[in-house]
C-alpha cells in the first residue's frame, strides 16, 4: 500500500461539523485533509460539498418554508387593503427550485474556496478506514489512494431511513434527499412520519398549494412539548393539511401515470388512496456502515451511531467523531459546527473547552413556527416532580393578526417552565411567527441561569410577540392562559 499524503488531521465528511473542524484545525497550523463524497439517493439525486444542511436540509427547507409563507402573505395583503393581489396565481415549482439550487451551488463553491484558501486538501472521494491511522480514498471511477493521518475525525452525518416491510420501497418513494431537487412539482403528496422533517415538509408543500397528507404512526413531534405539538396540528389542519392519524403504510404500488396507490392500516381498518408522490420521513440512520469501523475497533451502538466520550473520542484513541453520526448528540447544524471547532481547538490550539449540550435552542419551521429551549413539560415532570416546577402559560394573538380575519386567535402559545425553589427558567416554548428569531436571544439568558424574576424585570419591546415571554403571569393548572388586552 502506497501512502500518497500524510496529515496531522484528516476529516471524513464535508458537512456542517467536518468543514468547521477542518477549517479551525488549519487555522491553528495543522496540516489538514478532508474527504467528502455524496452517495446518490436510491433515485439518483446527488449534490455538492457542504453536507446535509446545505444541500438537502436546513437551507433548502427554510427557503421553501419562506416561499410557502410568501404565498400565504397574499391573503394577508388582501385583508391589509391591497387591491390587486392575484389569489388565483399558482406556484411555479421550477422557478423556486431553480433559485434554491442556484443558492446551494453558490454555497458549494464557497466551501470549496474556503478549504482551498485555508490550505485544507480536499478529496472528492469516498473514505473508509484502512487502519487506525490510514484512510482509503476511492474516487467515482474506482481509483484508489491511501493517506496517513495522526488524528482522524469521522463526521459522516446520516441519511434517511425507510420502513422495512414494504417491498422495493426505495424505488417507489422520495425522501428529503430528493424533495428539494425534484425536477417537477410533487403534486398530491403523502408524507409518512410525524417528526419535524415530516411536519416541516408537509407544511410547506401545503403552503405552496400541493395537496398534502401526513400519516402519523403514534404522536407528533416525539420529544417536543406535546401540548404545543397538538396546537401545531390544529394550525396545520386549519391551513389545509390532512392528518391520517394512528396509521402505517402497508403497501405502495406504482400505477398508471406514474402515480402511487398507497394502502394503509388505521386502527385495524385498511384504507387506500392514490398520490403523485410519497415522501418518507421516518427518521435517519447514521452513515457509518461502509467505514470499516469494526475492523479498526471503533465501537458503534446497534443503530450504527458511534459511541464517543464527552471529548468526542471514539474507542480508538486517535479517532474522533462529531455530529449526526454520534450517539446521543442533538442532530442540529450549530451543535455539529461548535463541536468541530472546539475539538480542533483542543487538538491543535492547546485549549480545553468542551462542548456544552445544555439549553440548546431549536426551531421547528412548521407553518406556525415553534421555537424551544430546555425541558418540555413532559421532560420536566419526568425529571423533577409536578410540585418542583411551575409552568407559566399564555395563549396570545400577535398584534398584526388583528388586521387579518383569516388567522384564528387561539393559535399562538408561550410556556415557561420554572423551578419552584430557585425560580430558574428551565424550559421555554414559543409557538408563533418568527420563532427562530424570537427564541434565539433567550437561550443566552437561560445559559446564564436566568430566573423568572429576571425575565419579569426585563423590559419588553412593544408591540412584539417576543415581549409576551417577559410578561407571563398565568400559572398552568390555576389561571386561564388566554391573554386579554394589547
Ligand atoms: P452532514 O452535514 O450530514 O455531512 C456529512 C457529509 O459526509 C456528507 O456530505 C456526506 O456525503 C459525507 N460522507 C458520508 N460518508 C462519507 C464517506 N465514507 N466518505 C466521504 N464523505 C462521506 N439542523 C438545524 O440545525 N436546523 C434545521 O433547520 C435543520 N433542518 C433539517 C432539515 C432536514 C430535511 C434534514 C434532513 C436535516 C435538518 N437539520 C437541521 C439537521 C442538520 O442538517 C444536521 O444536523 C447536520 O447537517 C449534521 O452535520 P454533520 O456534519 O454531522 O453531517
Ligand atoms: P425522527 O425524529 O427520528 O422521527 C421519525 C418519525 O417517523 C416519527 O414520527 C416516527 O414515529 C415515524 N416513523 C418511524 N418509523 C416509521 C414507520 N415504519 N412507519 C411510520 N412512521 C414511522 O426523524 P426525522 O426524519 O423527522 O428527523 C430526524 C433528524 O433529521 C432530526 O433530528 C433532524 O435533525 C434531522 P414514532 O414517533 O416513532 O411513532
Amino acid at each position: 500500500m502506497q501512502i500518497t499524503q500524510e496529515f496531522d488531521f484528516f476529516v471524513i465528511g464535508g458537512g456542517s461539523g467536518g468543514l468547521a473542524a477542518a477549517k479551525q484545525a488549519a487555522s491553528q497550523g495543522a496540516k489538514v485533509g478532508l474527504a467528502d463524497f455524496v452517495k446518490p439517493s436510491p433515485l439518483g439525486t446527488k449534490w455538492g460539498l457542504g453536507g446535509t444542511c446545505v444541500n438537502v436540509g436546513c437551507i433548502p427547507k427554510k427557503l421553501m418554508h419562506f416561499a410557502a409563507l410568501a404565498g400565504e402573505l397574499r391573503k394577508d395583503q388582501v385583508e391589509a387593503g391591497w387591491i390587486n393581489t392575484d389569489m388565483q396565481g399558482k406556484h411555479d415549482w421550477n422557478r423556486m427550485t431553480e433559485n434554491v439550487r442556484n443558492h446551494i451551488k453558490k454555497l458549494n463553491f464557497q466551501y470549496k474556496n474556503q478549504l482551498n484558501n485555508q490550505e485544507v486538501k480536499y478529496y472528492n472521494k469516498l473514505a473508509e478506514l484502512e487502519k487506525s491511522n490510514i484512510v482509503k480514498l476511492v474516487d467515482k471511477d474506482g481509483g484508489v489512494e491511501f493517506i496517513k493521518s495522526k488524528f482522524i475525525l469521522i463526521a459522516v452525518g446520516g441519511r434517511p431511513s425507510y420502513p422495512e416491510d414494504i417491498p422495493e420501497i426505495e424505488k417507489k418513494v422520495i425522501t428529503s434527499d430528493d424533495l428539494f431537487w425534484l425536477p417537477n412539482n410533487p403534486g398530491k403528496t403523502l408524507i409518512v412520519g410525524a417528526s419535524y422533517v415530516a411536519l416541516e415538509c408537509g407544511g410547506f408543500l401545503n403552503g405552496l398549494g400541493y395537496d398534502s397528507s401526513i400519516m402519523v404512526r403514534s404522536i407528533l413531534l416525539r420529544g417536543f412539548d406535546q401540548q404545543i405539538a397538538g396546537k401545531i396540528e390544529d394550525y396545520m389542519v386549519e391551513s389545509g393539511v390532512k392528518f391520517i392519524n394512528e396509521a402505517i403504510p402497508i403497501n405502495i404500488e406504482v400505477i398508471e401515470n406514474n402515480r402511487r396507490l398507497v394502502t394503509w392500516k388505521q386502527k385495524g381498518v385498511q384504507h387506500s388512496d392514490t398520490f403523485d408522490t410519497v415522501l418518507i420521513a421516518t427518521g435517519r440512520k447514521s452513515d457509518t456502515s461502509k467505514l470499516n469501523l469494526e475492523r479498526v475497533g471503533v465501537k458503534t451502538n446497534k443503530n450504527g451511531k458511534i459511541i464517543c466520550t464527552i471529548d468526542d473520542r471514539t474507542s480508538v484513541s486517535n479517532i474522533y467523531a462529531i455530529g449526526d453520526c454520534v450517539e446521543g448528540r442533538p442532530e442540529l447544524t450549530p451543535t455539529a459546527i461548535k463541536c468541530g471547532q472546539l475539538l480542533a481547538n483542543r487538538l491543535f490550539g492547546g485549549q480545553k473547552k468542551m462542548m456544552c449540550y445544555q439549553f440548546i435552542p431549536t426551531t421547528v419551521f412548521t407553518p406556525l413556527e415553534y421555537g424551544c429551549i430546555g425541558y418540555s413539560e413532559e421532560e420536566a415532570i419526568n425529571k423533577f416532580t409536578q410540585n418542583e416546577i411551575i409552568i407559566y402559560h399564555s395563549i396570545f394573538k400577535p398584534l398584526e393578526w388583528n388586521l387579518l380575519e383569516s388567522h384564528y386567535a387561539q393559535a399562538c402559545m408561550i410556556k415557561l417552565i420554572v423551578m419552584a425553589s430557585t425560580r430558574r427558567v428551565i424550559g421555554l416554548h414559543y409557538l408563533g411567527p418568527n420563532a427562530g428569531e424570537v427564541v434565539q436571544g433567550y437561550a443566552v439568558a437561560m445559559k446564564l441561569g436566568a430566573t423568572k424574576e429576571q425575565f419579569d424585570a426585563t423590559i419588553g419591546i412593544h408591540p412584539t410577540c417576543s415581549e409576551e415571554i417577559l410578561t407571563l403571569t398565568a400559572v398552568k393548572g390555576i389561571d386561564n392562559p388566554q391573554k386579554e388586552g394589547c
